[in-house]
């Protein structure tokens, strides 16, 4: 698989913390195989809060693959139940840093901060991981401090990253994000604000 090989640091830890239960009856349900491209994507003049969010929901309820990158939008988890921190199984959703590379429109060369728009079903992963994110890597990407985060910025561990889809008044936030194997990609409240291991990340040049 295409970049496969570099990405297999791509994880979202915690998922492999949960996902126990999962077995290996899907493996290999030729998801990106059967369903996704690789087309170059379009560049776009810029980047808003509103048009991120509609491009994250479209991912909702979708799947969650190790050093993913492409899902429809049938809210169904087209490949359910395969083993983890396993980048060939080849399903369906991004992991949690490929979900936020392509929300944030960023660009895989690393020394490119401008906007390049990716179809939900062209397969990319992105050069960053959780920890790449956390520690502001690369020129789209800067660090600031939580109470600064807004939606759509992230909060990103060293081994997960989830963007805020909006902010509860006690202190929590709806986050969204590509959860793990068993979960998938969804919309869940996380204490990632006031966990000292979550740092504040943001895509900078947003227009609105
Ligand atoms: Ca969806
Ligand atoms: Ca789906
Ligand atoms: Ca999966």
């Amino acid at each position: 698989m295409f970049h496969a090989r570099h990405l297999f640091v791509a994880a979202c830890f915690a998922s492999f913390v949960l996902a126990a239960a999962g077995t290996a009856s899907a493996y290999h349900t030729h998801f990106i195989a059967n369903n996704c491209n690789y087309n170059a994507p379009d560049p776009t003049p810029y980047i808003t809060r509103d048009g991120s969010t509609t491009v994250a929901l479209r991912a909702r309820y979708e799947g969650y693959q190790w050093a993913g990158g492409c899902w429809n939008d049938n809210d169904r988890d087209d490949s359910p139940g395969d083993p983890t921190e396993d980048p060939n199984t080849g399903g369906e959703g991004g992991d949690c840093s490929g979900f936020t590379f392509k929300v944030w429109r960023e660009s895989t060369n690393q020394s490119d901060a401008g906007f390049y728009q990716w179809n939900m079903l062209r397969y990319v992963h992105g050069p960053y991981t959780a920890a790449g994110f956390k520690g502001g890597i690369g020129a789209p990407n800067v660090t600031l401090s939580k109470s600064a985060a807004i939606r759509m910025d992230a909060f990103a561990s060293s081994s997960h990253i989830g963007m805020i889809y909006a902010k509860n008044a006690n202190g929590t936030d709806e986050i969204i994000e590509a959860k793990g194997e068993a979960y998938g990609t969804n919309i869940w409240t996380r204490t990632y604000r006031g966990d000292s291991s979550y740092s504040g990340v943001r895509r900078s040049g947003w227009s609105s």
